[in-house]
């Protein structure tokens, strides 16, 4: 792994956070935006806490091709929306049935099961809305970014990782290949294309998007087996969500599979790799390599 650049990523996310924040604020409809009940449910989810880090790769990707992070906040956003909407969804208790998500409780325990699906159908949907504020490059259509979209999101990356993983859960014992086909559908494909949907953003070419593609590949699965050994090394409190939830539904996870250490070898593994998929950039990929440390020495 390279020698830690000088790169100040606190300041870095904080005012993207910040910026992401607003923009997501001005493109919902307020809470107080009749039927108010699923406005406030969706605001609920969206805005507690969560770590910015689809958004964030989002605006790194378009600003390492040469364009802006106000281009390119449109795709950010909507790629926000749809990752909480997962969120809210998986809580459910025909899900992972969960109490606490982002340090709150789950959005179907305050609204109940009937508004927490609504709000999360709501925020798929106003993702698409969102997108199409997205200025369509040359390269790039507005068609081009709704694929690159729904593509990640429906029955053949999101939701077939998500499919994959009910089917895996309750001591199924599945092989690692099985699992890795689960986590680059049910956690890579969002990442993945949030890294694209920045580079198209900045009308990149195609070798750059090729090379984003690859980081978000490395980084994404990597970003889900630290996930992994983040359930069983941290407690409810440091991760915001209840711990160890992996172990007493017997989920297949790269620690029951391979164990902590070799977990922790994969991902700094996968980590080197995201770092070599930069190498096109010349240099000029900093933000995408700090996210990448970041995500490998994340504690939540
Ligand atoms: C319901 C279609 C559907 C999909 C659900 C999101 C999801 C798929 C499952 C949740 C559990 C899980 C381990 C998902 C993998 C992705 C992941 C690690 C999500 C958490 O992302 P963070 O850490 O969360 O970026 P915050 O809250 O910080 O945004």
């Amino acid at each position: 792994m390279p020698a830690k650049p000088s790169f100040d990523l606190k300041k870095y996310t904080r005012n993207h956070i910040r910026n992401v924040d607003s923009a997501l604020a001005n493109y919902l409809p307020s809470a107080r935006t009749k039927p108010t009940t699923i406005h406030q449910a969706m605001r609920y989810s969206l805005f507690a806490g969560g770590k910015r880090v689809r958004p964030i790769l989002t605006l790194a990707a378009a600003e390492t091709c040469g364009g802006t992070s106000e281009d390119a906040m449109p795709l950010a956003c909507a790629m926000e929306c749809i990752h909480t909407y997962s969120l809210i969804h998986d809580d459910l208790p025909s899900m992972d049935n969960d109490d606490f998500r982002r340090g709150q409780p789950t959005n179907h325990k305050v609204f109940g099961d009937g508004i927490a699906i609504l709000a999360g159908d709501a925020l798929l949907t106003q993702a698409i809305e969102i997108s199409t504020h997205a200025k369509g490059e040359p390269r790039y259509s507005h068609a081009d970014l709704i694929r690159e979209i729904t593509g990640a999101a429906g029955s053949l990356k999101l939701i077939a990782g998500q499919v994959a993983d009910l089917e895996a859960t309750g001591g199924k014992n599945p092989t690692l290949s099985q699992l890795r086909y689960i986590h680059k559908r049910k956690t890579s494909a969002l990442l993945v294309c949030s890294v694209r949907l920045g580079g198209m953003s900045a009308n990149c070419t195609a070798n750059q998007l090729k090379a984003l593609t690859s980081f978000g590949n490395h980084v994404g699965l990597a970003f889900q087996v630290i996930d992994d050994i983040l359930d069983v090394t941290k407690t409810s409190k440091q991760l915001g969500k209840t711990a160890g939830k992996d172990q007493s539904t017997s989920k297949a996870t790269y620690p029951a599979i391979v164990g902590l250490k070799k977990s922790m070898e994969i991902a700094d593994q996968l980590t080197d790799k995201s770092f070599a998929a930069l190498k096109p950039f010349k240099g000029k990929a900093k933000a995408l390599e700090a996210m990448a440390r970041y995500l490998l020495k994340r504690e939540n």
